[in-house]
């Protein structure tokens, strides 16, 4: 069905609007047509967001290479992002941002949901009604001399049922650049949700990106975002975190499906055989690492397939397994410590065809960041001359935006419409003690307490304090649009539904000794600990039972040609019944904050837990 009102629409828009598609549409005969005749509902949208916000101009993003590379071009031109070398980096951009606006902005970040408990004591909460007149009052005439972009987006493979679409009107043409990458982006998603008929809408716009005027607000029981003042990527590009996170884990509540901040990776055996695995680790603890992880020396007939780097959208299928599809395209990965030893693949995807935000610039204008282990910086991320007085030479929260496909890991089934079947969940957290390397939870409510009582230590993904530990569930605290008490009760009906549920683990990249050393040497070696993991999904691999869970005795986990000392093994593997009566004690703590919403099993589960652990029980 196309829209009626042609004369309105197309007097409303200029510039790449005139863009023409052909469409064949089963019932009609071949019809020619614009890309904003689509969508009537996106056009009425479009329309009265334009006499909101009072662009100087409208342009329709089609989703094509040539409309991407004009406008990056147009960037370069106005001098908002720079070529990086030619030679050595084709196609690279750098991008600088406000030294205000280079994070995540939690504190301003809202769920407006009609009841505040909704939105749950995991959320900061605004009526909707106020939020709408605060954000209006902020959009009212903000694209003044600016140009509005429509940005039609799927997230997840364009044929999946699981798929959901959205539309993003954004000022910032840095954001289309991204969301280009990032996501199924313009003509095609627009025929879908001419489809669908349905579609989450996102406002944005950078305003003057004034800390004191941004605010992220969402709307999850009208599917809609409205995102002012920043144009950091997990505040301004809607699909990922606004639509893919907060937005879909309310969609995936009411329709049996979960919608998670975890990484997908296949891990494929010498025998041939492909084990797929989700992970949720809290924001740059090394989901990206894991995702592209290249097997070590030793691992010979070993590969690592990866599906996604950050979210995962996960279903339970007819024939009673979990599986997961990627939505996003691309990936928005941090930058530092990214080399060709600790993430090859990464470093290899990074090459070309990428954009940088806030690294540094060497003297021949090819990227740099802490931790390349190559080359000098001369120029911060600020554009000033590199001094070490003044901190980092990029950003430590500086990023990559890259097509996943550019990615020498990247699996074939990443596009499968119905996603991969999922082995194991895992969680993690960066805890310089307490937490062992690895452990396997005792069935699926266990592995929920497991994944409620995940705690790390902050990372500068995030504006606020570096390294204090705060309880981050399921690595989702920034990203659950709904009451995490609603949020574990639905883990647990989804965990029901599963006749062959995949095993629950948690593990420890990050313990360190009492110096402050790392106790494991991370990257490549984790291979050894999901082959571990892997192998109990099998029923193949001895495991202890302790009173936290399963876990591997020294002798299960292999670390043959690893500079390991027995003693830090031993550490590495170590249960204290003492320190884990008081975290389960502080967990304990937080569900009572979510009061009587909280699951009577999830109770029952941390009951049985702290008994595991009591001083009587382990006492003698
Ligand atoms: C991200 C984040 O950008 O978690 O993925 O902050
Ligand atoms: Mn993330």
């Amino acid at each position: 069905m196309l829209c009626g009102d042609l004369p309105a629409l197309l007097s409303s828009s200029h510039g790449l609007s005139g863009f023409r598609i052909i469409i064949i549409m089963a019932t009609a005969p071949l019809q020619v047509t614009t890309i904003e005749e689509l969508s009537c509902e996106v056009a009425a949208w479009v329309r009265q967001t334009a006499a909101l916000t009072q662009p100087a101009k409208i342009v329709w993003c089609d989703g094509s290479e040539d409309e991407f590379r004009r406008l990056r071009q147009h960037l370069v031109d106005a001098k908002e992002l720079i070529p990086l070398n030619a030679a050595t980096n084709p196609d690279c951009v750098l991008y600088r941002s406000a030294p205000s606006d280079v994070a995540r902005v939690e504190h301003l970040t809202f769920v407006c949901t009609s009841a505040p408990e909704d939105a749950g004591p995991n959320n900061h909460w605004m009526e909707p009604r106020e939020a709408h007149r605060k954000m209006d009052a902020l959009f009212r005439g903000c694209m003044k001399g600016r140009t509005l972009y429509v940005v039609p987006y799927c997230m997840g493979p364009i044929e999946s049922p699981y798929s959901r679409c959205g539309v993003e009107i954004t000022d910032s043409p840095y954001v289309v650049l991204n969301m280009k990458i990032m996501t199924r982006m313009g003509r095609m998603a627009l025929e879908r949700i001419a489809q669908d008929k349905t579609f989450v809408k996102g406002l944005h716009s950078t305003g003057e990106l004034d800390p004191e005027r941004r605010f992220i607000m969402h709307f999850p029981e009208e599917l809609s975002i409205k995102s002012f003042g920043s144009g950091y990527g997990g505040n301004a590009l809607l699909g990922k975190k606004c639509h893919a996170l907060r937005i879909a884990s309310w969609q995936a509540r009411s329709e049996g499906w979960l919608a998670e901040h975890m990484l997908i990776v296949g891990i494929e055996n010498p025998r041939g055989e492909v084990h797929y695995i989700a992970c949720a680790f809290p924001s740059a603890c090394g989901k990206t690492n894991l995702a592209m992880l290249i097997p070590p020396a030793s691992y010979a007939g070993w590969k690592v397939w990866t599906i996604g780097d950050d979210i995962a959208w996960l279903h339970p299928g007819p024939d009673g397994r979990l599986y997961a599809i990627n939505p996003e395209a691309g990936y928005f990965g941090v930058v530092p410590g990214t080399n060709p030893q600790t993430n090859r693949n990464a470093y290899e995807t990074i090459r070309s065809h990428t954009i940088f935000t806030n690294v540094a610039l060497t003297a021949d204008n090819q990227p740099w960041w802490e931790g390349l282990k190559e080359g000098k910086p001369v120029i911060d991320w600020q554009g000033r001359p590199y001094d070490p007085a003044n901190g980092p030479a990029a950003h430590p929260n500086s990023r990559f935006t890259v097509a996943a496909e550019q990615n020498p890991s990247f699996s074939k089934l990443a596009d499968a419409p119905m996603g991969v079947p999922i082995s194991a969940l895992v969680f993690g957290g960066r805890r310089r003690t307490l937490a062992p390397l690895v452990m396997q939870a005792r069935n699926w409510a266990h592995g929920v307490l497991v994944g409620a009582g995940v705690a790390s230590e902050t990372t500068a993904a995030a504006t606020g304090a570096v390294g204090v530990v705060r309880r981050d569930p399921m690595a989702m605290k920034p990203f659950a649009g709904y009451n995490f008490a609603d949020y574990w009760a639905h883990w647990l009906e989804v965990g029901a539904k599963l006749n062959a549920p995949p095993q629950i683990f948690h593990v420890n990249w990050f313990r360190r000794d009492a110096a402050g050393h790392f106790l494991w040497p991370g990257f490549s070696e984790n291979l050894r600990v999901l082959r571990w993991m892997i192998e109990r999904c099998e029923g193949k691999a001895h495991a202890v039972e302790t009173p936290i869970g399963f876990m591997p005795a020294a002798a299960d986990l292999d670390t043959s040609g690893l500079d390991l000392a027995p003693k830090n093994l031993d550490a590495l593997l170590s249960v204290d019944p003492v320190l884990w009566h008081q975290e389960f004690t502080e967990i304990g703590t937080y569900l009572d904050e979510y009061g009587a919403r909280i699951p009577a099993a999830l109770r029952q589960e941390l009951a049985g837990a702290l008994q595991r652990v009591s001083p009587q029980k382990n006492s003698g």
